[in-house]
């Protein structure tokens, strides 16, 4: 079975608590603190598996959480680091937000890619320690690890997409130029799913090529294996699309081939534009001086494609259908690379789901902000790093706390709490 997107609930792991403790020993009156820290969580982390070329395990495992770090202990002892979560996934896997559809992050960009930080380990008590407080009673907790769903959705890596109406010899031509072996039968839809081959080319790495069954007229509306499969073939460099010069079935070349670019158009104007070669297939049981045969030259010839003639059956062409192919790809721009989509803001608030209630009170002379997104937003910022604090301040300008600041009547100068980080309101 063939699965190409799906969604999936991840998360890191908490940090581990920091712990209360004070030093004890024999003849030693009143120890210092010796709480050790906890261990920070595992991460969230996604691999490519070059093997693999579906989502089919995640049919059966949906949720993925790593371990969270051990709470410290006394005598200094550190909490354990929580496990990471490695997520192995096809080369051209693309990550998206599941409520806007925004790309996170392309897999076909880098071998690895960390999508939800595990929380950090709180500090134990004996960080506390000061010269008017030496007895701290209190440790910090971890913070939560960040959590998330995504939509795993597979985007082939094929270079050249194979592309035609059923029962042109797709698969017949893929079974011919490269290793793969799909099923081959004289009816339409043997193909249910795209099939991946390597075409090896002399003295170089050669290209991965994917047959794209069941379009036809109408896969727009859902007809024949609709236009799901269309994605595959969206960072192709190349389309060869395949038409049955046979006239077997009574139908004219010209006219199929129409057919196929007005789907592509349908799903995509771009797609329809990208360049291609003509696969007049089954010339072996074609009469090409029919006035049909010239006919479909001379279109392809105004849509300027090169037509190559070959026969999957006889092997007739295919060596100078490959050379020609090659010799394109040469020319073409690389392989589509999708950006991420998803800004730092946006993911700070995806992770959270949707933001919820932020309330501001008044202590004294202290404005004391609180909100569970808040809460969990928090353990993602490193207070001592530069940019992180602006991302920071973007985000509670974004999600209207500066505002609710104000409201509640916050002056130049005074004191803001949020979750034991304060700081002077400066605005
Ligand atoms: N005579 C002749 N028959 C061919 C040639 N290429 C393929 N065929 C036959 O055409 C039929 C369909 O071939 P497939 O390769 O399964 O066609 P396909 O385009 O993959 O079809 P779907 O998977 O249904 O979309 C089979 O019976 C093949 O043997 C050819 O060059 N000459
Ligand atoms: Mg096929």
């Amino acid at each position: 079975m063939f699965i190409d997107n799906i969604k999936i609930y991840v998360k890191a792991g908490n940090g581990g608590n920091g712990a209360v403790s004070f030093h004890r020993e024999k003849y030693v009156a009143a120890g210092g603190p010796d709480g050790g820290d906890g261990g920070r969580g595992g991460n969230i982390i996604f691999k490519v598996d070059t093997g693999a070329n579906t989502l089919l395990a995640f049919r059966y495992k949906r949720k993925f959480v790593a371990e969270s770090g051990g709470d410290g202990k006394a005598d200094k002892m550190h909490g354990k680091n929580g496990a990471d979560v490695i997520i192995k996934v096809p080369e051209g896997t693309l990550i998206k937000d599941p409520e806007t559809g925004k790309i996170i992050f392309d897999m076909a960009s880098a071998p690895e890619y960390v999508l939800c930080k595990g929380g950090r380990g709180g500090w134990g008590n004996r960080h506390f320690a000061t010269p008017t407080r030496q007895i701290p009673r209190f440790a910090k907790s971890g913070t939560k690890g960040e959590e998330r769903e995504v939509l795993l959705e597979l985007k082939m890596l094929a270079e050249v997409g194979i592309i035609g109406f059923p029962n042109v010899g797709k698969s017949s031509i893929l079974s011919r130029i490269s290793q793969a072996k799909p099923k081959i039968a004289n009816y339409h839809f043997t193909t249910l799913s795209p099939n991946l081959g390597v075409v090896k080319v002399k003295g170089d790495s050669g290209f991965l090529a994917a047959d794209i069954p069941g379009l036809i007229e109408g896969a727009a509306e859902g007809l024949g294996l609709g236009h799901a499969f269309l994605r595959h073939i969206e960072r192709c460099r190349l389309l060869l699309h395949v038409v049955d010069i046979s006239s077997a079935d009574g139908t004219d070349p010209s006219e199929n081939l129409d057919k196929i670019d007005s789907e592509l158009k349908k799903y995509s104007e771009e797609l329809a534009k990208r360049p291609q070669i003509v696969v007049a297939n089954k010339v072996d049981s074609a009469d090409t001086e029919s006035d049909e045969i010239k006919k479909f030259v001379e279109h392809c010839r105004k849509l300027g494609r090169e037509i190559i003639y070959v026969s999957a059956v006889s092997g007739e062409g295919l060596d100078k259908l490959v050379d020609a192919t090659w010799k394109k790809l040469k020319e073409l721009p690389p392989l589509t690379i999708y950006e991420p989509e998803f800004t730092p803001e946006d993911n700070a608030i995806g992770n959270i789901g949707s933001v919820t209630e932020t309330t501001v009170r008044r202590e004294n002379d202290k404005f004391i902000v609180e909100g569970e997104w808040l809460y969990n937003f928090m353990g993602q910022i490193n207070f001592s790093d530069y940019e992180s604090l602006n991302f920071f301040q973007r985000v509670l300008i974004k999600n209207g706390v500066i505002d609710k600041l104000r409201e509640a009547g916050v002056k130049e100068g005074d004191t803001v709490s949020i979750y034991d980080f304060e700081f002077d309101f400066v605005y």
